[in-house]
């Protein structure tokens, strides 16, 4: 007879989700005995950086990952990276120890009271299953619930005895069912999007996560090369979803109300592609669109395409959309409508004073990385000059905590590069940030994914000071960093580290960390303020 723990382990590797991601205690080690020789657990100190790796790791992969944490302690201390994951619709199962059911209703120790509560309203699902006989199939609505669009984070609660538990004979048809989601838009919808487009005098294109994935990627490019627009990206971007180099790349749409609008102006017709309209973070109020521009979103969620203030939206597959636009536009289009100039770029920065510019440390860092490098950043100071020095020209590139919460960079980087073995994965993370997930670094020494820790030491929380200007207040405490030895918490974590100050060193220490099979950090002071 079969057991709800057999089930579970054969659906788990019908559905290739044989990583782990978790840090238990006793509600989760019925779950893991017995751990089966193909499947592989990656260890996480502390929650925030078992979600941030898993978080790294879906979006690399593309595929659901899943995550096993410890009651509610462990999905409080996850919270923080789950917001991050709901906002990066990050397809994650995570699944968390409930106390035994006969000890549920008196609160025993490590009960998780209202365990479906908890997480809301970051996962599109949450559910502790009636019955044990009922966790494959929750897990197996929970698997295929995260990989549809919107995808997202989803959460079960499973009491630790349920695993023991004879499974029903009806749970053999769960590992066979496949759930698949093709939206295509309608034809209508194209023909006439296309012929609006055709028709602009001045279009303009906005692109979001969504189109960082092979296809939506390359359709993105076919389209503004056959309309011959300008292509931004959405603010507060997450992830890089046009070739930075491309000839119609402009940068990155500002984040306020007003200055967004102010950065459209001109163009009659704004089109956009995967992204809510739009993550705006500074309050600068003013009109939403540009005068005379309208604007059409496409968007997998119907959530984002709902609450969007201003324009029209369609709700269908990003990549179809982007596909079926670039092939429905007139090749005689180009004639008509003058080519694009590149962007132009930064003068390079000469500075070679230590503490180095954050402009001279992203130029190296753009100058040294191999082709095909994917970037994770969570330096915040500098994401201004770090769009117009790094550049990217192929999908899945670089990655940002998608929400601004802090503790992705380190734990994130670990996934993305056990996602990604054969590309080279940097982080560069600022000396503030590398704290809220720095125990990351003792699962990059134990699981060895050979990443560089790129660590801008400014010794202040940068990004603070500077906001502080935009909202025009003073004498603020606590943005002051100081006397933290890097390289000592990297050696503390066994992670091998060296301290670069000037350009040469820096230079040395990307390279030779690059080519390392193992995981490095390398610590680097910078300037306070960025210089353009
Ligand atoms: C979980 C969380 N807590 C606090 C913040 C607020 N916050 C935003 S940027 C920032 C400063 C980060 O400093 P650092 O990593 O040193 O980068 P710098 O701004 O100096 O480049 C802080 C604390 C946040 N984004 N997330
Ligand atoms: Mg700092």
């Amino acid at each position: 007879m079969k057991t709800v723990h057999d089930v579970t382990y054969e659906l788990l590797r019908s559905r290739g989700l044989t990583t782990v991601f978790g840090n238990p205690w006793s509600n989760e080690l019925p779950f893991l005995s017995n751990f089966p020789g193909d499947f592989r657990y990656i260890l996480g100190l502390q929650e925030a950086v078992v979600v941030g790796m898993a978080d790294g790791y879906a979006q690399a992969t593309g595929q659901p990952a899943l995550v096993n944490l410890h009651s509610a302690a462990g999905v409080g201390n996850a919270m923080g990276a789950l917001v991050n994951a709901s906002v990066a619709h990050s397809p994650l199962v995570i699944t968390a120890g409930q106390q035994a059911r006969a000890m549920m209703t008196l609160e025993a120790q490590l009960t998780n009271v209202d365990a479906p509560q908890l997480p809301r309203p970051l996962v599109k699902w949450s559910f502790e299953p009636p019955r044990p006989q009922d966790v494959p199939a929750a897990l197996t609505r929970a698997i295929h619930l995260a990989s549809l669009p919107p995808r997202g984070p989803v959460f079960v609660s499973v009491p630790f005895d349920d695993w023991t538990t004879p499974a029903d004979d009806s749970s053999r048809f769960l590992a066979e069912r496949s759930v698949t989601s093709s939206a295509p838009p309608a034809p209508a919808l194209v023909t006439e999007l296309a012929r609006r487009l055709e028709q602009a005098r001045n279009p303009v294109m906005v692109v979001g996560a969504e189109v960082d994935v092979p296809g939506a990627f390359e359709a993105a490019v076919q389209l503004a090369e056959r309309c011959r627009m300008p292509a931004w990206i959405a603010p507060s971007p997450s992830r890089c979803p046009f070739p930075t180099t491309h000839r119609c790349f402009r940068g990155v749409l500002p984040f306020g109300i007003r200055p967004l609008a102010e950065k459209l102006a001109g163009h009659d017709l704004i089109v956009v592609f995967g992204a809510p309209v739009f993550r705006y973070h500074q309050f600068a109020p003013g009109p939403y669109l540009p005068e005379g521009a309208q604007l059409v979103a496409v968007t997998s969620d119907p959530a984002e395409a709902a609450r969007a203030p201003m324009g029209e939206a369609i709700v269908a597959d990003v990549a179809l959309t982007l596909e079926a636009l670039a092939a429905a536009m007139p090749s005689n289009l180009n004639s008509t409508r003058p080519l694009l100039a590149p962007r132009p770029r930064p003068k390079p920065a000469l500075d070679s004073d230590v503490p180095l510019s954050a402009a001279t440390v992203f130029d190296i860092l753009d100058q040294v990385k191999p082709p095909g490098a994917v970037v994770v950043n969570e330096s915040t100071a500098n994401t201004g000059t770090f769009w117009k020095r790094v550049n990217f020209d192929r999908p899945r590139s670089f990655y940002f905590p998608a929400a601004g919460s802090l503790g992705f960079g380190v734990a994130a980087t670990a996934g993305v590069q056990l996602a990604e073995p054969s590309r080279p994965v940097i982080a560069v993370i600022g000396d503030g940030s590398a704290n809220y997930a720095i125990t990351g670094l003792w699962t990059a020494a134990r699981y060895h994914p050979p990443a560089t820790f790129l660590i801008l030491r400014n010794e202040e929380y940068g990004a603070l000071k500077w906001f502080a200007g935009v909202l025009g207040v003073g004498n603020l405490p606590g943005l002051e960093l100081g006397g933290i030895d890097y390289c000592a918490l990297a050696a503390g974590y066994g992670v091998h580290a060296v301290r670069a100050s000037s350009r040469e060193e820096l230079a040395a220490a990307l390279k030779s960390a690059v080519d390392l099979e193992a995981p490095e950090l390398i610590e680097v002071a910078t300037k306070g303020q960025a210089l353009d």
